[in-house]
């Protein structure tokens, strides 16, 4: 089976957790960052300069031989599937960890629906209130949803729900959303442990070392 990732050369969380899973898993993969120009094109068109199409005009998409997969989610489960990030016989699990990733896709149209975006200010002062308000509120639900006995958010070992998280929350809370705090989860110890033990798992650190530009800041947790 051939597998080509597509995406930016950026490590947002819709790809990093396909991306890491399968890189965890030793799974070969054709990593491939595309060119923004390119992407713009494909917004219109549905498809790369290559002839690759997506779906859906949107990344990330993952294509296994010929077909095209889209959607973070479902490609999220597939990498998972492959690498043993995701459970293919515990239902109830694979369930749990669908609802931590649905989660981080609610936070992330959480912060993309942020609104006046074209006036500077007025996006800064949204993404304040943001931080403090709603988006405080969601944080302090999924601190409620982590239990305190477990490394991991759902199973013994890390998984696709754990990297998602992490990742989200990293670019949250690392400074590079304007008007958004950096100390936005200094009041959720749990989330922060989480963050923390996916932050030093050998394989992570490895795919940042291999992957990362010098310094990028991961996030403040
Ligand atoms: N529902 C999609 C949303 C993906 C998405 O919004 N991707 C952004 C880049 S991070 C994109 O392609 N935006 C262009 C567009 O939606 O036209 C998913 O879960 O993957």
């Amino acid at each position: 089976m051939k597998l080509k990732f597509i995406y930016v050369d950026t490590p947002f969380w819709r790809a990093e957790v396909g991306r890491i899973a399968l890189f965890m898993g030793d799974i070969k993969f054709d990593d491939v960052r595309i060119k923004r120009e390119d992407f713009s094109t494909a917004k219109e068109t549905g498809t790369l300069s290559d002839g690759t199409v997506l779906p859906f005009h949107q990344i990330p998409c993952l294509v296994v031989d010929d077909v095209s997969i889209a959607q973070t989610g479902a490609i999220a489960r597939f990498c998972g599937k492959l690498s043993g990030l995701y459970p293919t016989h515990d239902d109830v699990n694979a369930a749990k960890i669908d609802d931590f990733i649905d989660f981080a896709t609610d936070l992330t149209v959480m912060i993309d629906n942020t609104p006046n975006k074209t006036d500077e200010e007025k996006k800064r002062k949204a993404r304040r209130d943001l931080a403090t308000g709603p988006l405080k509120r969601k944080l302090s639900m999924l601190e409620k949803n982590i239990s305190s006995d477990s490394e991991w958010l759902v199973t013994s070992n890390i998984s696709i729900a754990d990297v998602a998280i992490w990742r989200l929350l990293g670019w949250l809370s690392s400074g590079i959303l304007d008007g958004m705090p950096t100390d936005l989860l200094s009041g959720f110890p749990k989330i922060r442990k989480l963050c923390l033990a996916v932050d030093k798992h050998p394989k992570i650190q490895k795919w940042i070392s291999l992957t990362y530009p010098n310094n990028y800041t991961r996030g403040n947790y």
